[in-house]
């Protein structure tokens, strides 16, 4: 009898559409503001680039999802959800939501889990971790859009899965780096791969 395999699914850009909430609230929030487009995101930090087109774009984009109700509005990604239930139904498998909550915490945390219960279910509450640091969470892969997960352990035990989205869809990772491009792509297969 082979172990249980441990999936650790990461939430925003993964689960919950966070690109195109924030682009839909900031459009809304500063309709006279330069924006970026989705097709031209480029780097993990939505902040940083918006830095860059002008400086006080810097603090007009942060301010979006800092507000109220940012995180619970944002859209399930395609497939996302279905998925995550299909895996938690499958044998020998775990599955937790691994999300970085962002620092300023008046509303982000609430609203994760009220996400979670929404779109998964009071039940999947158990399966929700909230930390800064992924590298501390033990796990046999982390399926998470940020190119460089790093935190104070040098050697994880989880395989970064990279998940596509439109800030690293042109970034060239490492070969021995594997992509999930969607959940359309087969993820079952990355799933028993890892399987004893
Ligand atoms: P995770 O996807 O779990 O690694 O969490 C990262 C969080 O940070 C997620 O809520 C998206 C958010 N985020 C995206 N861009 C920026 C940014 O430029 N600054 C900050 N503070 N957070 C950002």
């Amino acid at each position: 009898a082979g172990k249980r395999l441990r999936v650790l699914v990461d939430m925003d850009g993964v689960l919950a559409d966070f690109e195109g909430g924030f682009l839909k609230k900031y459009r809304a929030r500063y309709p006279d503001e330069p924006f970026i487009t989705l097709d031209d995101r480029r780097g993990f930090w939505v902040s940083t680039q918006y830095e860059q087109l002008r400086s006080d774009l810097y603090e007009k984009a942060i301010s979006i999802w800092q507000s109220k109700g940012f995180f619970i509005d944002l859209q399930p990604l395609p497939g996302g959800v279905e998925a995550v239930k299909e895996m938690a139904r499958m044998d020998d498998t775990d599955v937790f939501i691994c999300t970085s909550p962002i620092k300023h915490y008046k509303h982000c945390p609430y609203e994760k889990y009220a996400w979670v219960e929404k779109h998964l279910g009071g039940d999947f509450l158990e399966q929700v971790i909230l930390t800064r640091d992924k590298t501390l969470i033990a796990g046999d892969l982390l399926i998470d859009d940020k190119p460089d997960i790093q935190g104070v352990e040098p050697r994880p035990a989880w395989e970064h899965i990279l998940f596509t989205a439109c800030h690293n869809q042109h970034l060239s990772v490492c070969p021995s780096q594997r992509r999930l491009l969607s959940w359309s792509d087969d993820w079952r297969a990355v799933l028993d791969s890892k399987r004893q």
